[in-house]
Parts: structure tokens; sequence; C-alpha cells
């Protein structure tokens, strides 16, 4: 068994684990904080998530990095080296979580010289479980998983979210985005988790997925699930995908995606 076998056995034994906190806790009251601004939420039990996938993880693998949605907004620096890291998002889709819409997931990917040989996407309310491991294609639930393959902007679904920031500036682009492609496009769609959304560019059920100012692991594991889905990842001005750039772009083919690259008004949040 390789390394990575090993890490990819722990890391779906962990991710389950986790995931009957996320729905024996999805339908009871929960107090919530709050973090960058007054609809950019936090609980608890995002931080006991991640507290179980960080100590779960550390006690196998003692010498593996973290860069966690929750320590970061405690302060922890945010720093991809070199070395195996885990990039986690305990509860992505945590405004959903808070009210109970079932599209929440635990999103984790473990990247090794910065490179993504791991990612993890599971809805446990759903029951979805997206993984995918470098070249080794994308699964549903252990199924393989395609994109559909669309070329065209105007017969695209497409995903893209309001976000949580309430910057003006932000707001105004993603509206601006909005307005312009809704008579463009098929349509328009949002889950409320970026996670799950690059997850739909995977599985086939949408075509193109696009958000700015989201963070390294709302992206992580949806980017090599999306791509050994046989989709692209891009930066959404048309050139090469980062994962710490807060901007991405997912499409089921590069036609398609550089297509609606040409036509997004832009955004550049400061970077993770
Ligand atoms: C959220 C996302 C959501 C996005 C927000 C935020 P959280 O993550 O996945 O789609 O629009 O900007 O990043 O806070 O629920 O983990």
């Amino acid at each position: 068994m390789s390394d990575i076998d090993e890490y990819y056995i722990a890391v779906l034994r962990l991710v389950k684990e986790a995931g009957s906190i996320v729905r024996e806790k999805i339908n009871q009251p929960k107090d919530t904080m709050t973090k960058s601004c007054e609809v950019d939420l936090v609980t608890e039990w995002d931080q006991k998530v991640e507290k179980l996938l960080v100590d779960g993880i550390s006690s196998k693998f003692p010498d593996h990095k973290f860069i966690g949605e929750e320590a970061t907004s405690l302060g922890t620096k945010v720093e991809l080296t070199d070395a195996p890291t885990w990039i986690i998002d305990p509860i992505d889709g945590t405004m959903n979580f808070v009210h109970g819409l079932p599209h929440t997931c635990i999103s984790i990917a473990l990247l090794i010289n910065k490179t993504t040989e791991i990612g993890v996407v599971y809805n446990p309310i759903l029951e979805q479980l997206f993984s995918a491991r470098k070249g080794q294609g994308a699964f549903l639930n252990g199924a393989p998983i395609r994109v559909s393959g669309e070329k065209e902007l105007r017969k695209a679904l497409v995903m893209m979210e309001m976000g949580t920031s309430r910057d003006p500036e932000k707001m105004k682009i993603v509206l601006e985005n909005a307005n312009n492609l809704t008579p463009q496009v098929h349509g328009i769609r949002a889950l409320g988790s970026a996670a799950l959304n690059m997850c739909m560019i995977a599985l086939g059920g949408a075509d193109i997925s696009f958000e700015f100012g989201i963070h390294a692991w709302d992206i992580a594991a949806g980017d090599i699930i999306v791509r050994e889905a046989g989709g692209v990842c891009i930066d959404p001005a048309g050139g090469p995908f980062d994962v710490m750039s807060r901007r991405v772009l997912c499409a089921s083919t590069m036609e398609l995606a550089q297509e609606l690259a040409k036509v997004l008004v832009q955004y550049y949040p400061e970077h993770d």
C-alpha cells in the first residue's frame, strides 16, 4: 500500500465520522458567531469538525500540516509549503447548515509539493461522497463521474454565488455578472457551497461555476474532483488556477471556461 493509499483511507474514515456530527446537528438549534461580517457565520460544530479532522490526521501522520478555515479565522497564518498539507473546510455552506438547508459539506484536500493528491467533498445529509485522487478519476459514492462536455456558454447551466462579503464593490460586481449572464445562458444556480457547486460540474449536472472571494479551503478539493472528472479549473480571467488566489472558474471544457472568462467582470480580492 502506498503512502497516498494510507492517507486516503484515513481521510475517508475521518470524513465519515465528521459527517455524523453534521447530520446529527443540522436540524438542531445552534448558536452562531460571526467572522468577517454579519453573514459570515461560524458555529461550534464547524470548530469541532475541524478539530476532529486535524487531530485524527495528526495522530497518524504527525509531520502533516494544515490550512483550516476555523484555525485561520482564529489567527493561524495561512502557509502553503511543499510539506504534505491538508486544506480543510469543516463545514462548507455554514449558512445552509445553520438554516437546515441540506446542501452543506465537509471539504478536504491533500497537497504535496503544492500539487493536489486527494480531494474529498462529503454531503452527509444527502449522502453524497465526492472523491478524487490524482490520475485516478473522480467518483460519487464510489461510482465514476464525468463532466457534461458542454462547450457553449449559450447552452450552459452556470453555478455562481452571492458570497458572504458585504463589501459594496464586491456585491456590485456579483450582481453585474448575474445581470449580464442571465440572458446569455440556460440558467444560473447557487447551492450555497462553493465545494458542492464545483462537484456539480464534476457530476455533469451543471456546466460551469465561478466565484470571487472564496478561500483555498472552499475550492482545493473541488479543483481536483473537477479535473479528475475531465473538466478544467482556471483563473476567472483565463490564466492558470491558483488555489490561494481566492478566485475560481471551473468548467466542463476549456472552450466554455475561456468563453466565460472573456465576459466576466473581474474582482481581485486579497490573496489567502
Ligand atoms: C462559503 C461558500 C459559499 C461562498 C461563501 C463562503 P463557508 O463557505 O462555500 O459558496 O459563497 O463565500 O466562502 O463559509 O460556508 O465555509
